[in-house]
């Protein structure tokens, strides 16, 4: 590689050449925050390592998947090993049912489930077989969060719970999401009035449980306690989107949270990803059996995927899975996170700027705030300029943050208390 390409100025320059905004997913080009993306060269452990030789403590795990850090030996041997039996085989192997057996019995919710190559396909899917199992066609979702790009679910709110949205995106016809309705989160007066309107034509309403697309805001228990009862009532589906909380929040994720709260809470669908496929392509969707039993071959729902589980793909997620379900891993994880945002929280707080933040399990969220927002609009309410300059102090200090305010961090279990507590230290300079 000739010197010219080795900065990231350079290899921004030249990715942009060749590929839309330099980067294969928007939220990588930094245009929330500005400056220049990073190109990494390698991660280990709690680390990733950019193209110029610099070092940075990653607290963005690549968007979730990274639970137990870059390169757990476990993982890479069970990768390796998998690698030399052979990449894909387009036909049905042992290994994709011992991780759907594993997953199962992790998510007692579901009965069965199907493995994708990606959340956006997993959430997909899980909408075409809600709409297909009830025979309707509307859906809501909640403003902020985000289910991957599929047309009917890139859509804002419309003005007002008559109306159905619209497109987010362009080459979203207006038809896709005109059975599309966007509700405010945790808005319960809002869902009952939705409800009250549509609710016999209600397919599914699909939530991120604990959003991670507008950083870190949870659904209230009264909340997920009423949209549980009105989906009930009217016959829709409850889907809930983990594909970010899921095996990450909880080792039963985000679902076994609110079990906890609401006796007997379950949703009827569950979507999942990153952390599943430990960093390779891959994601899920499942339900009781007499759901998934629509799913073709067996029931008149398509859906279907040249690389559904992968068999390089299955290995990655199984040992992944395999590490974070023993005993006290998730115990730990949840202490070290703890101690991030506790430290980070000092930070400001010593230095008057204010900062709230909550985080669950591995995954952490804060805003440039005096409270928690409950919904996005809030979110969006909070110091953003603040977030920017805090983004790049820590940038700077070696520290790699999500580099968007509306997106959550991720801790790993390779994160060390040398590493929260150096980058507590790099707050405390970069608040200075
Ligand atoms: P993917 O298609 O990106 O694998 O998953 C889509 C998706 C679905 N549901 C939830 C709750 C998600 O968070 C995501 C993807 N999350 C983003 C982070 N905000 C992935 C990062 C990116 O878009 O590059």
């Amino acid at each position: 590689m000739s010197t010219e390409t080795t900065t990231n100025a350079a290899l921004f320059a030249r990715a942009q050449k060749v590929i839309p905004g330099g980067v294969n997913s928007p939220v990588r080009a930094f245009r929330a925050v500005g400056g220049t993306p990073r190109f990494i060269t390698r991660a280990q452990g709690a680390y990733l390592f950019d193209a110029e030789g610099r070092r940075y403590i990653d607290y963005i795990g690549s968007w979730g998947p990274m639970i137990l850090g870059h390169g757990h030996p476990a993982v890479l041997e069970a990768v390796h090993r998998a690698v030399d039996e052979g990449l894909s085989f387009g036909a049905p192997t042992e290994r994709e049912v011992e991780l759907a057996e594993e997953i199962l019995s992790l998510v007692p919710s579901m009965d069965q489930l199907r493995l994708v190559s990606s959340g956006t396909e997993a959430a997909m899917s899980a909408l075409r077989l809600a709409r297909g199992a009830t025979g309707r066609s509307k859906i809501i979702k909640f403003e902020g969060c985000y289910h991957g790009h599929a047309d009917a679910l890139l859509v804002k709110a419309g003005s007002g719970l008559a109306t159905f949205g619209h497109p987010t995106s362009a080459g979203v016809p207006a038809e896709v999401v005109q059975h599309t309705l966007v509700l405010e989160y945790n808005n319960v007066a809002q869902l009952e009035e939705a409800f009250a309107l549509h609710g016999a034509s209600l397919a599914c309403v699909m939530i991120e449980p604990i959003a991670g697309n507008m950083n870190f805001v949870r659904a209230s228990v009264p909340f997920m306690r009423r949209l549980r009862e009105l989906c009930s009532q009217h016959g829709a589906l409850l889907v809930f989107d983990e594909v970010m909380s899921g095996f990450r929040v909880a080792l039963g994720s985000a679902q076994s949270l609110y079990a906890k709260a609401i006796p007997g809470f379950e949703p009827d669908v569950s979507v999942f990803g990153k952390v599943i496929g430990g960093g390779m392509p891959l994601a899920a969707f499942g339900g009781k059996r007499a759901v998934m039993e629509q799913l073709a071959p067996l029931g008149p729902v398509y859906q279907a995927g040249t690389l559904s589980g992968n068999p390089v793909a299955t290995a990655c997620g199984l040992a992944t899975l395999r590490e974070i379900r023993k005993p006290g891993y998730f115990e730990a994880l949840a202490s070290s996170t703890r101690s991030l945002l506790e430290g980070l929280l000092a930070a400001a707080r010593d230095s008057g700027v204010p900062m709230v933040g909550d985080c669950e399990g591995g995954m952490i969220g804060f805003f440039f705030a005096d409270r928690l927002p409950q919904n996005y609009s809030e979110v969006m309410a909070t110091d953003k300029e603040r977030f920017n300059r805090f983004f790049h102090a820590m940038l700077d200090r070696g520290v790699y943050l999500a580099p968007a305010m509306y997106e959550a961090g991720f801790v790993s279990s390779a994160h060390t208390a040398q590493d929260i507590a150096a980058t507590c230290r790099a707050a405390r300079e970069a608040f200075a």
